[in-house]
């Protein structure tokens, strides 16, 4: 019996226990890409209105020390989704559009959890974790042999990796939504399609945004791509399409399950790059695209509210709401994104951005919202890190998971509902350049590292590398402009320490 079948079974049977007790509150997992801590009303933003996700706050918690495990979308995403920290294997930086699948279906998920907990369960939106069995061997005129509903997930609409990056299709339940049979879809990373124009040899083509740095490969929708892809046809995505199109997916999944459990992770593609929203969305703000963006997904989470209310689920449905990593303003193409900012800090009062072992890259918001169960109108301020969603969601189940899943998350599940503010001992951090960082306490430790300053490949972003370790106290300066390592070397000896031992887990794995 495959894992397909053996989870279905086991939700079944979940699923008949489930309705004798109490119902289990349904769980919507928003993650927002790029989003950055300041980017929203409710944690600050004066230049743009978030009306959609104050409302979540102020029926909610929010919470102010909440980290993702990495600076980038896959490895973040990968130990959210798994509970493992990214570091632990080494293939799990950010993935181009024809990576194989980075989980294997053999390994446990958050999405297995709910399933056996007798949840209905959909991915939809950006993905970002490879797909089919081998790296660039895919076959996308055909039914995937490796989805995310091996690990998981009854359902997906999916993008293969992210909206700058080739194949610019959406997958659904294995294969190419909407697929045009006259337009049979290739794609390589490796090189061009005979005849096919580019971002680099044809500007005059790139009608609807030009590049700043990279994404420079093939067309689509007037848009120069990462990567090379040909065909597609009427498969392919608008851009000024996608927040609706995604939006839309996710209201009539929750329509569909309304009367069982489910789990809903919801990846919307704003506000990454490239941001392109729809007219409705546009000029609203005087930040431009990047602002528009925000506006748009603001939209997508008060779409998914009203679905909930209209459907009379939201009482006892657990909302979650966060972003994959730290903001960026240019990365890569020219939205005018940086010279529209107006005083705007997107990381809010962060040091770095996306890609940075500052706390820019990795400190995001978190909102959570329970109207059954949790208190609202709360502000949290404990540590908290995404690795332990998994566990603290499988407790609200009960779950049981097998041994060796989720080895990383921990069950925080009475800190995430607001029943006391008890936080993570250390929130591990993991930069672009995988150098590794530790939230403890008023801590933040940044280990030594030989990279330059600056990023060197395009977005005006510091790394957070020095040579020497870096110490920082949060409470007095939350924008890490004094390092203290050298007045408490005892501190650092300790997070080194732990630092070292984190490290170690990636050797143990490949023992
Ligand atoms: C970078 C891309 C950037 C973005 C990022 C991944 C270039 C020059 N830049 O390599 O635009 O796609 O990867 O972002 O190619 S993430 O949020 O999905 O991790
Ligand atoms: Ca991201």
């Amino acid at each position: 019996m495959n894992k397909r079948h053996f989870t279905l079974i086991m939700a079944g049977g979940m699923l008949c226990m489930a309705r004798a007790a109490e119902p289990k509150p349904n769980v919507v997992l928003i993650v927002a890409d790029d989003l950055g801590y300041g980017d929203l009303e409710c944690y600050g933003a004066k230049n743009v209105h978030t009306p959609a996700v104050n409302k979540l706050a102020e029926q909610g918690i929010r919470f102010t020390d909440t980290h993702a495990v990495a600076a980038t979308s896959t490895p973040s995403r990968y130990s959210l989704l798994t509970g493992e920290y990214a570091w632990r294997r080494p293939d799990t930086d950010v993935a181009p559009g024809d990576a194989g699948m980075i989980i294997r279906p053999e390994q446990y998920t958050i999405a297995d959890m709910m399933r056996h907990s007798g949840y209905a369960t959909a991915a939809i939106g950006k993905w970002h974790l490879g797909l089919g069995d081998r790296t660039g061997q895919q076959d996308w005129n055909a039914p995937l042999p490796a989805s995310p509903r091996d690990i998981g997930f009854d359902y997906h609409y999916i993008m293969a990796a992210t909206s700058d990056r080739v194949p610019c299709v959406f997958i659904e339940q294995d294969t190419v939504a909407c697929y045009d049979p006259q337009a049979p879809i290739y794609v390589s990373y490796r090189k061009n399609f005979d005849g096919e124009p580019t971002g680099a040899d044809n500007p005059e083509l790139l009608t609807n945004l030009r590049h700043s740095h990279g994404h420079d490969m093939s067309i689509v929708n007037g848009i120069g791509r990462i990567g090379y892809m040909k065909g597609g046809g009427k498969a392919l995505w608008k851009d000024q399409n996608i927040a609706d199109s995604i939006t839309r997916h996710a209201v009539d999944f929750i329509g569909r399950h309304a009367d069982e459990p489910f789990f809903l992770y919801f990846a919307t593609n704003d506000v990454h790059v490239p941001r392109f929203p729809h007219d409705r969305f546009r000029g609203k703000n005087p930040m431009g695209l990047r602002g528009d963006a925000i506006v748009q997904f603001d939209w997508s989470v008060g779409q998914i509210m009203h679905a909930l209310d209209s459907l009379g689920i939201a009482d006892n449905t657990i909302v979650i709401l966060t972003s994959d990593n730290g903001p960026v303003v240019d990365d890569g193409y020219d939205d005018r994104a940086e010279e529209l900012l107006g005083g705007h800090s997107p990381a809010g009062p962060f040091r770095g951005n996306k890609y940075s072992a500052f706390e820019g890259g990795t400190a995001v918001p978190m909102i959570v919202r329970w109207p059954a169960k949790v208190k609202p109108g709360q502000q949290s301020d404990a540590l908290m890190s995404q690795i332990d969603l998994m566990r603290s969601l499988g407790a609200l189940n009960a779950a049981k998971l097998p041994r060796g899943s989720a080895p990383d998350s921990q069950n925080k599940l009475s800190t995430l509902l607001g029943q006391d503010t008890t936080p993570r001992d250390y929130a591990p951090e993991m930069s672009n350049s995988r150098v590794l960082s530790l939230r403890s306490g008023k801590w933040k430790y940044i280990e030594p590292s030989n990279g330059g300053p600056m990023i060197t490949w395009g977005p005006k972003i510091e790394t957070g590398n020095l040579s020497e370790p870096q110490l920082y106290d949060m409470e007095s300066d939350t924008g890490e402009r004094h390092n203290v390592a050298a007045q408490h070397p005892e501190i650092v000896k300790q997070m080194q320490q732990k630092v070292d031992e984190l490290r170690a887990l990636s050797s143990e794995k490949d023992e």
